[in-house]
């Protein structure tokens, strides 16, 4: 029996390499997997469930023939696609996860988030995510015509790119104190994280280093993957290829 996790594969019709990736890896998935955890930004931009393109239409089926082979997909948003809601989750037959999530396998708890939440150096961006996430914001947001909507996430995304591009590498981490006291908050001693394209597993903690950072890398170059099973958590990498 084992678990996955991916995040951070950022699907968008401009990369049909990593498109064909994510269905190479689904189907390749062993006999033994049971569940799929797929921690946020698995698409490049998600502007409303009514705005569903090709690309979109073909994901949902192939993460409804996991469904089919009995694999249960549970999908937490991140904040390219934090618009993903009940209706895609539906038409996907997975699970929508809250931004915090505690899996459980074998007595060992792990707390699963997308990332960008422990990022709080970033002030813009906790700022920008707490107005997104306001509910009368997306609301508003979403009677908009899906031309305008396109648009905006455009335009947000040429800024965040700019962005990332002044900002330093300290910044666009996760805040260490921010790490610490979400892992008191939920109890655990080990995380799963994607978002900020750092794939590593960190260990610290005052108690001889108790506590794991498991961290999730973009699929860019490479892919890359988390197993859990009876063995423990592994980080893997392969080449998008
Ligand atoms: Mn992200």
């Amino acid at each position: 029996m084992s678990d996955i996790f991916i995040s951070d594969l950022h699907l968008s019709e401009d990369r049909p390499d990593i498109y064909r990736a994510f269905c190479r890896f689904l189907h390749d998935l062993d006999e033994d997997v049971q569940q799929l955890y797929i921690l946020g930004d698995l698409f490049e931009a998600w502007i409303g469930e009514d705005a569903r393109n090709e690309l979109a239409i073909k994901v949902i089926a192939e993460l409804r023939l996991l469904a089919k082979r009995k694999i249960r997909v549970f999908f937490q948003q991140g904040n390219r696609d934090f618009l993903i809601g009940k209706s895609f989750a539906k038409a996907a037959d997975i699970e929508l996860l809250p931004d915090h999530y505690i899996y459980e396998y074998r007595g060992r708890h792990v707390l699963l988030m997308h990332g960008d939440l422990l990022c709080t150096d970033d002030k813009a961006y906790m700022r920008f995510r707490s107005l997104v996430h306001n509910p009368a914001v997306k609301g508003l947001f979403s009677l908009l015509p899906i031309s305008t909507r396109r648009g905006i996430g455009k335009k947000l995304r040429a800024k965040s790119s700019q962005g990332k591009m002044e900002k330093s590498a300290e910044i666009m981490d996760v805040n260490q104190s921010a790490v610490i006291h979400t892992m008191e908050q939920f109890q655990v001693t080990e995380m799963i994280h994607g978002h900020t394209h750092r794939p590593k597993v960190h260990r610290f903690g005052r108690d001889d280093e108790n506590l794991k950072r498991y961290v999730l890398g973009d699929w860019d170059e490479n892919l890359w993957w988390i197993v859990s099973d009876a063995e423990g958590i592994t980080l893997n990498s392969a080449p998008l290829g």
